[in-house]
């Protein structure tokens, strides 16, 4: 446990491993067919930076459909949510947007601590930083880990937990990820317990497409930082330029697919791992998938997590969607 201040306390769960788990999983998607990377890698403090950057691009909607809908709503999820005193909060990053619904919280006299849970230690800290000096007597109990592996260790809480899993991130889980995750949320939610969930709502290709391909080349960026990461990290030597950032709408899916497209015939060696790696001239790797939905899915998958939806709120555009859920057994 890491203490930084009397009001915060942030339990860092990477590295336990040594990194092993980064080696495994990055042996296992090098050698698969096709070739694929977990888009979890993508967030170093850099990267971190890069996704900030994403949210403030005029092509990248979502971050603002989120922030409007928080905006105008937060004091109703919150009512609808039994007034919780906890907020905890998956893959928080910068928790620009949490604000909202801290502030409708401290609002209504029941905001005591905020349980912020993220992969990247940087970005934690930094977070946990600023929002004690934001909110006076605020805790800040967070933890650095692997939300798919460390979920059961988020700290109870008096007087009811309200879980957000924000900014559409549920969406770059896999359908079967996605429905264990949600099993897993559903089994550590009390009956005065709410999941709070953001996603993006499917709409026209083109939207789509651009939100992920933007005129300034930050999300190429951002898609590329995982080879940095790698080479940092494992000691392989991708060389940056010569990949190309590639994102597409695969509507059979209902999903972007995105990737990293190797611009000729190469062969990357990768230290840590001892292993050369061959790339074809044009071959693709894909480096994340983002999911989009609409409310039917949406119930259907928390029905088959034993979630029901309570509460739906939406941009006036439609374009985005946060979703309020509990276990079945407290409806
Ligand atoms: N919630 C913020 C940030 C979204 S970016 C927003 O809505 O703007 C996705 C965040 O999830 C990043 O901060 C990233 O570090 C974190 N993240 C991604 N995969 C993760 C994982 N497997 N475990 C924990 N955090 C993860
Ligand atoms: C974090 N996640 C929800 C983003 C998304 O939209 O899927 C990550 C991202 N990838 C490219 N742009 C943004």
């Amino acid at each position: 446990m890491a203490t930084a201040g009397p009001q915060i306390e942030i339990e860092v769960r990477l590295a336990a491993d040594g990194g092993e788990r980064m080696r495994d999983d990055v042996r296992a998607g090098l050698s698969a067919e096709p070739k694929e990377l977990a888009p979890k890698y993508f967030y170093d403090e850099r990267g971190s930076q890069l996704f900030e950057r994403i949210t403030e691009l005029p092509e990248y909607y979502p971050t603002r459909a989120e922030r409007a809908i928080l905006d105008s709503r937060s004091g109703e999820i919150v009512a609808g949510a039994g007034e919780p005193r906890t907020l905890v909060e998956l893959g928080s990053g910068s928790a620009a947007k949490t604000r909202h619904l801290l502030d409708a919280m401290r609002d209504a006299g029941c905001l005591r601590t905020y349980v912020p849970v993220d992969i990247s230690a940087e970005i934690t800290h930094e977070t946990a930083e600023s929002l004690v000096g934001e909110y006076p007597g605020l805790a800040v109990r967070g933890l650095v880990c692997d939300f798919e592996h460390d979920l059961e260790r988020i700290p109870g809480g008096e007087g009811g937990r309200l879980v957000a899993f924000l900014g559409g991130t549920i969406g770059n889980l896999y359908p079967e990820a996605r429905h264990e995750f949600l099993c897993r949320i559903a089994g550590l939610l009390g009956s005065e317990d709410r999941l709070l969930l953001g996603t993006d709502l499917v709409k026209e290709t083109a939207r789509l497409e651009a939100a992920y391909d933007d005129s300034l080349g930050v999300t190429a960026k951002f898609n590329k930082n995982v080879l940095r990461v790698l080479n940092r990290e494992l000691g392989a030597d991708f060389d940056l330029d010569a990949f190309e950032h590639v994102a597409r709408y695969d509507a059979e899916q209902a999903r972007m697919d995105i990737r990293l497209r190797s611009l000729a015939a190469q062969t990357i060696r990768v230290e840590a791992l001892a292993m050369s790696v061959d790339f074809a001239a044009g071959e693709e790797m894909r480096t994340e998938i983002s999911s989009k939905f609409t409310r039917r899915r949406l119930e259907l998958a928390y029905a088959e997590a034993g979630l029901e939806m309570s509460g739906w709120f939406t941009d006036p555009a439609g374009d985005y969607a946060l979703s309020l859920a509990a276990p079945y057994s407290s409806q």
